[in-house]
């Protein structure tokens, strides 16, 4: 007897083909998109310097959530067990400040691929790409709130330093993957009240990108992004890097674009940004996040945005120029349950994009019929993709439906409490 995963899918399939819809083609176009998970999900932005500062930079974690990842090898189990739940093939995130330092007090500007080697060994092992982010926060050197765009000399000259000790670290890791690492610039700076000169941190903000950008790295190793940010706590009044600097940052300068979704006015949405962008910049990389009310950086949930990003991207077929990346940490649930939550999301989200009948309503718009183009929008919308995502969980051996819960709940009992368990014995 047929299992009722596939008798639903076979009746999905029959629905889709009668649009001119291929699923099992639908299925392996998907199984190619890879999303990148962010490692700061995993333990709250902290990363695993051995004189570590407290987060800064206009960015916070709440919760308190049992079972932070502490270490590297707590870390990577993590990543492990959530990307047993999520279908297809992803990649990691990497901040710089997340390598592994052996106990030793290796400054930012100091830092080289041997603190990445456990890293990269590692994703070989699990098949999976890296992408990679200086850290220019949670440092004594951005107490100041500034960093490339400092006016202090010997300050800007660490972080230049930093970023290019970051793009050789990334170089070398694609180098050691054969997968491309795009490699993500941000930094914080900017004042909580009003400035009197907007412009020469932006001068020195430019300046300082074009000097880490002058080391020429092979683009099939590295690629570089900017990404640009309304505010942040405490920098509430002025950005250096705002959108219309970084825009004009990467379009003379032809780097990746990147979008957040929590970086624009409330109802400012990416989805709308990525047609007009993507004609003046090689590529673009996203931070799909979800605000509520602020930057709040939630779990993202399968959303009108995130269908509408996901759209733009199958529709317009900008996938080959778009590396998707998660930005959102969340305390106060399970940070495991948060990766794969937020990864399944973002792959229904791409699903339910090429499940579209947009063939057609593209030729009613076209039309000028925009009463079937509305229409026809809406029906998509209750389309059976879901039986075609769980076939896909299934032909990926991954838990079909809110099965792979039990499997976190269980790896929250065994490994994630031990730690908790562990921490409480130290402190005795
Ligand atoms: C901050 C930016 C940035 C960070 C990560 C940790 O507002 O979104 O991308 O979230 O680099
Ligand atoms: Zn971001």
């Amino acid at each position: 007897m047929p299992s009722t995963i596939d008798q639903s899918y076979q009746l999905a399939k029959q629905r889709y083909a009668d649009l001119g819809i291929d699923t099992d083609k639908v299925m392996k176009k998907l199984a190619g998109v890879s999303v990148s998970m962010q490692c700061w999900q995993g333990d709250d932005v902290m990363g695993f310097e051995p004189n570590a500062s407290a987060l800064s930079g206009g960015i916070a974690v709440t919760g308190n959530h049992p079972g932070r990842a502490r270490t590297p090898d707590e870390l990577r189990a993590d990543f492990a067990k959530a990307l047993s739940l999520i279908p297809g093939r992803h990649r990691i995130n990497l901040h710089a400040f997340y390598g592994e330092y052996n106990g030793k007090a290796i400054d930012r500007d100091a830092i080289s691929i041997d603190q990445f080697k456990g890293w990269v060994a590692w994703a070989k092992a699990q098949k999976i790409g890296i992408d990679f982010n200086p850290t220019c926060f949670a440092h004594p050197k951005a107490a100041s709130g500034f960093t490339l765009s400092s006016a202090d000399k010997g300050i800007r000259q660490f972080w230049i330093e930093h970023c290019k000790r970051s793009r050789e670290i990334a170089g070398e890791i694609g180098k050691a993957l054969g997968k491309t690492v795009v490699t993500n610039h941000w930094v914080p700076d900017g004042y909580k009240d009003v400035p009197a000169d907007r412009l020469a941190p932006r001068e020195r903000l430019r300046d300082s990108l074009d000097a880490i950008f002058a080391q020429k790295i092979d683009p099939k190793f590295n690629l570089d992004a900017v990404e640009p940010k309304l505010f942040g706590l405490g920098t509430e009044s002025y950005t250096v890097g705002s959108h219309e600097f970084y825009l004009g940052y990467a379009i003379s300068r032809q780097k990746l674009m990147c979008l957040d979704s929590g970086h624009f006015h409330p109802t400012e949405v990416i989805s709308d940004k990525i047609s007009s962008v993507l004609q003046y910049v090689p590529e673009l990389l996203l931070h799909v996040s979800r605000g509520v009310r602020w930057d709040s950086d939630h779990v993202i949930t399968l959303s009108d945005e995130i269908q509408a990003i996901a759209q733009e991207l199958v529709w317009n077929g900008f996938l080959d120029r778009t590396h998707i990346g998660l930005d959102y940490f969340d305390a106060s649930i399970n940070r495991v349950a948060a990766w794969v939550i937020g990864t399944r999301n973002m792959s229904k989200a791409l699903l339910m994009a090429m499940l579209s009948p947009v063939a057609q309503i593209r030729k009613a718009e076209a039309a000028g019929d925009y009463t079937s183009r509305l229409a026809l929008l809406e029906e998509a919308r209750s389309l059976p993709w879901a039986a075609v995502w769980d076939r896909y969980c299934e032909q990926q051996g991954v838990p079909v439906g809110e099965s792979w819960l039990a499997e976190v709940k269980a790896y929250e009992k065994t490994v994630l409490a031990a730690r908790c368990a562990k921490t409480a014995a130290a402190a005795r």
